[in-house]
């Protein structure tokens, strides 16, 4: 009679199990782990690219006269200005937006010398506004008018990037 063999051999198939469950409880959780870092990189990179994006058409917006360089000028692209790389006033810009599309061989959202941005990019829409604003702005004298930019960079899981620049009139 010796049970003490048995017993033992009994605690090492009990503790083998155990640090099995433990070891599947570990693999889980890391499993967890990755998936939410990987997630956490999408989410940043997601937004980045939003950002280049309204970072982007802002700068295009930006380097263009404020007035119309052959006279009047209304809210949107004036006669013959059309597509927007014959936009050549800030205004032109009026609720302009693009709307980026997988199903078009290239895709459909594409910068101002129309070449489509390049696949992840597609999911996004732009849009702008410029509303005519009167700003406070700190070394102009006070109250300026001018034209607010606003660029608005969407996903479609109800993402929501915007850049804002106010443009005085030169010749209010
Ligand atoms: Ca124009
Ligand atoms: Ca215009």
């Amino acid at each position: 009679m010796h049970p003490r063999p048995h017993k033992q051999r009994a605690l090492t198939l009990i503790e083998a199990m155990m640090s099995a469950t433990i070891l599947a409880v570990v693999a889980v959780a890391t499993s967890q782990a990755i998936v939410a870092g990987q997630m956490q990189t999408y989410d940043a990179l997601h937004r980045q690219r939003a950002l280049t994006l309204a970072d982007s058409l802002m700068d295009e917006i930006l380097r263009l006269p404020y007035d119309d360089p052959d006279g009047a000028s209304g809210k949107g692209p004036e006669a013959g200005e059309t597509p927007r790389s014959g936009f050549d006033n800030i205004d032109d810009f009026f609720n302009y937006t693009q709307s980026g599309s997988r199903t078009l061989l290239g895709g459909s959202l594409q910068d101002v010398t129309g070449t489509a941005y390049a696949d992840p990019y597609q999911v996004f829409t732009y849009a702008v506004s410029v509303p005519a604003s009167t700003q406070s702005v700190t070394g102009l004298g006070g109250a300026v008018s001018g034209l607010l930019v606003t660029v608005t960079v969407t996903d479609d899981n109800a993402g929501s990037w915007s850049l804002e620049a106010f443009v005085p009139d030169p010749s209010p």
